[in-house]
């Protein structure tokens, strides 16, 4: 761990982590336009399934990968990347390059518009950039480790709420996971006078989490793709976080995630059994 904060340290004073920020915000910026372009003619993409029938995905979340790590490459030749649909690649040095080309594709492919670019980047096991791009909305959230959390470059900070029926909390769900996973929270949240909504995209709602419109976003399982950028977000928005970068293979295997606003992060922590 010490050799992993060495490695952070080191890139922020060398100014490479800032010179990523700064070209990754035109490149998911780029991405955005990309996408709305096949968003806008979505009836023509050919939608193909993965692991299941609603594990869907198109061209477009091909096409925009790809965008993505070129552009970045075109920068940083020697960087890593891992993405949903391309897979792994480490590169020459300590950065990660964490991509979900379109977060809520079951939402793009049916014409709403809940589904986000999310870019983060790893210095070793270090989560030290997020940005997620909602194009529909054009808000751009962007943090950089030590530099706090903005959308459209004002000053976003997790919720202060001090009870779970003070706000709406977000949850993700897919068939990676039993209903058991989920439904007992969603219960225990209700009975307490809570109340919970899913817009398909675990990135955009982990966004609303680190700006305080959702108090938190629980998740049973997930991508690394899917929370990475959200992860920098919420910490660098005052937020707590789970221990996702801790779990064995997470890179892998994925992981359950738990971000809530620091007041109810006890209380969630304990309904959800996630630590
Ligand atoms: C989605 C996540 C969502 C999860 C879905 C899917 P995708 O990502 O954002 O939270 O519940 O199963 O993983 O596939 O749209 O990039």
């Amino acid at each position: 761990m010490a050799e992993a904060k060495d490695a952070v340290t080191a890139a922020i004073g060398s100014g490479d982590i800032a010179a990523r920020f700064e070209h990754a915000i035109a490149v998911v910026r780029e991405a955005g336009r990309v996408a709305m372009d096949y968003y806008r003619r979505v009836d023509e993409l050919v939608v193909e399934s993965k692991a299941n029938p609603l594990d869907v995905v198109s061209i477009a979340d091909k096409e925009v990968e790809a965008v993505i790590r070129r552009e970045i490459a075109a920068k940083f030749p020697d960087d890593g990347y891992l993405g949903e649909e391309m897979g792994i690649d480490r590169g020459k040095n300590d950065c990660l390059w964490v991509i979900d080309p379109i977060d809520g594709t079951a939402c793009f492919v049916n014409k709403m518009p809940t589904w986000v670019i999310s870019v983060a980047l790893m210095v070793g096991n270090e989560a030290v950039i997020g940005l997620i791009y909602e194009p529909n909305g054009d808000e751009l959230f962007a943090a950089c480790i030590g530099k706090g959390a903005t959308v459209n470059g004002k000053p976003i900070a997790a919720s202060q709420v001090d009870n779970v029926n003070a706000g709406v909390m977000g949850v993700g769900m897919s068939h990676r996971v039993e209903s058991a996973a989920l439904v007992p929270f969603i219960a225990d949240l209700l009975d307490r006078e809570g109340m919970f909504i899913r817009n398909g995209s675990c990135a955009l709602m982990m966004a609303y989490a680190a700006s305080g419109r959702l108090i938190g976003y629980f998740e049973p399982h997930i991508n690394p793709w899917d929370c990475m950028a959200g992860i920098v977000l919420m910490r660098e928005a005052g937020g707590w976080c789970n221990g996702f970068l801790d779990a064995p293979n997470v890179l892998e295997d994925g992981a359950p995630i738990l971000v809530a606003g620091p007041k109810v992060a006890d209380v969630l922590s304990e309904m959800t059994g996630v630590k």
